[in-house]
């Protein structure tokens, strides 16, 4: 059994590459995992997940833990300059809400108990086609299968000369991890259900933006976005007074934002020519870096994940370009759109007017990557 075991490598211990693992672990090939950094990045705010990821999760019996220390609000609230827009409450919808941290925790767990080997501080620097990799102390090692999902400046695929296109938004973001807080708010505003997630917009007379996402009892989400062009507002750590000048409700949470460094991300899509080459495929940002409005970027790199790990193990050995180029016709076209609507999104300001579980929003949050009849054209 094991002398005829199939063998990855992956690149990338983010999102994207420990579900990978995991996945192909749980499908009985053997897999070793690079992570370039000395430790798992437990950095990083919340996270929103949709029943795609959610139903990824369930199958490599990651969900327990995830249930553990998440949430899902009772509403998603949409306000425009103070003014109410919309109260969602997503009946239908399978969601949670959580921290980066525990996600990590749960997958790191996960891909241990399917018995991954993972290496921290190692770098690949380079993967061809025929299935060889090579680190950064020089070493190579080849395998049936290359999984890239090093992120969006991805070594991997650079290596591959995979033609890119890149495209910045104007808005961006700082993202924070801050206690609840929720006594003093609801002080602060009686009326208002701060389990919510609320989506405070402020367009007039300036445009800065707090998403409010509680990720469990004690702790808080908080994403402060404004044009990069905008040198205060962007600035890190934050200008307290501004925010608080803006959103005088939210000040017991901003002051303590306010003592974190914080960094400002600026919103780009990332658009490969093709995902696949020979025996590599990429995944994630590496593959398909997305604007954050629909909440999808890991949510769309665990759905790829999974994915691909499901048709990587249906091919025969002598056809796994082949069956890699048919995974990417198969799924791109879904990432695509969610991609394209999230970028629209991000670049309109038009979530500013609520009522945005429509579309694609819904389509992409309901979407079921592990039903094998996901493909048949419905009559
Ligand atoms: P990464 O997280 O970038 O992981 C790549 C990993 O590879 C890293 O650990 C890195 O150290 C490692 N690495 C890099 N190079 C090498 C190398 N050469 N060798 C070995 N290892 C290497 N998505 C959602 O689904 N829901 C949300 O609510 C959400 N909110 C977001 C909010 C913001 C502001 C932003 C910017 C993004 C958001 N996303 C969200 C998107 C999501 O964070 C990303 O799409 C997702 O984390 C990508 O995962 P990944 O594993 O592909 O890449
Ligand atoms: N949704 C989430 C999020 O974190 C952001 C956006 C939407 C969960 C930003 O960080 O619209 O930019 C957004």
């Amino acid at each position: 059994m094991s002398e005829s075991r199939r063998h990855a490598e992956v690149s990338g211990g983010g999102f994207a590459g420990l579900t990978a693992a995991t996945a192909l672990a749980r499908m009985g090939w053997s897999v070793r995992l690079h992570e370039r950094a000395p430790e798992f990045r437990t950095e990083g705010a919340g996270i929103v997940l949709w029943n795609n990821s959610l139903q990824v999760l369930d199958k490599i019996g990651a969900m327990p833990d995830l249930m553990s220390k998440s949430m899902t609000p009772p509403a998603y609230e949409t306000r425009m300059n103070n003014v109410m827009q919309s109260q969602e409450t997503l009946d239908g919808i399978r969601w949670r809400t959580l921290t980066r941290p525990h996600l990590y925790d749960t997958l790191l767990v996960a891909a241990r108990e399917a018995g991954v080997e993972i290496l921290v501080g190692s770098e690949v620097v380079s993967a061809t086609p025929e299935g060889r990799i090579t680190l950064a102390d020089g070493s190579t090692a080849d395998a049936d299968l290359i999984v890239g999902a090093d992120g969006v400046s991805s070594a991997v695929r650079d290596s591959l000369g995979v033609p890119l296109k890149r495209e910045r938004s104007r808005d961006g973001i700082t993202r924070f991890l801050v206690p609840r807080h929720k006594s003093e708010l609801q002080a602060l505003e009686p009326d208002t259900n701060w389990d919510n997630v609320i989506d405070f917009w402020n367009l007039d007379p300036r445009v800065l933006r707090v998403l409010y996402t509680p990720a469990n009892d004690d702790e808080l989400y908080i994403a402060l976005m404004s044009p990069s062009a905008d040198a205060d507002g962007s600035r890190v750590p934050i200008d307290l007074d501004l925010w608080v000048s803006i959103f005088p409700q939210l000040a017991p949470v901003l002051e303590d934002a306010a003592k974190t460094p914080g960094k400002y991300y600026g919103y780009q899509t990332t658009r490969l020519e093709h995902w696949t080459e020979g025996k590599v495929a990429l995944i994630g940002d590496a593959a398909h870096a997305m604007c954050p409005a629909l909440a999808q970027g890991a949510g769309s790199a665990m759905q790829n994940a999974w994915t691909l790990a499901v048709a990587a193990t249906a091919a025969g050995e002598s056809e796994m370009a082949d069956a890699l180029t048919e995974w990417e016709r198969l799924e791109r076209p879904f990432t695509d759109r969610v991609q394209d609507r999230s970028q629209w999104y991000a670049d309109s300001r038009e979530m500013a007017n609520g009522n945005q579980f429509v579309g694609e929003s819904v389509e992409a949050a309901l979407y079921n990557p592990t039903d094998p009849h996901r493909h048949e054209v419905k009559a």
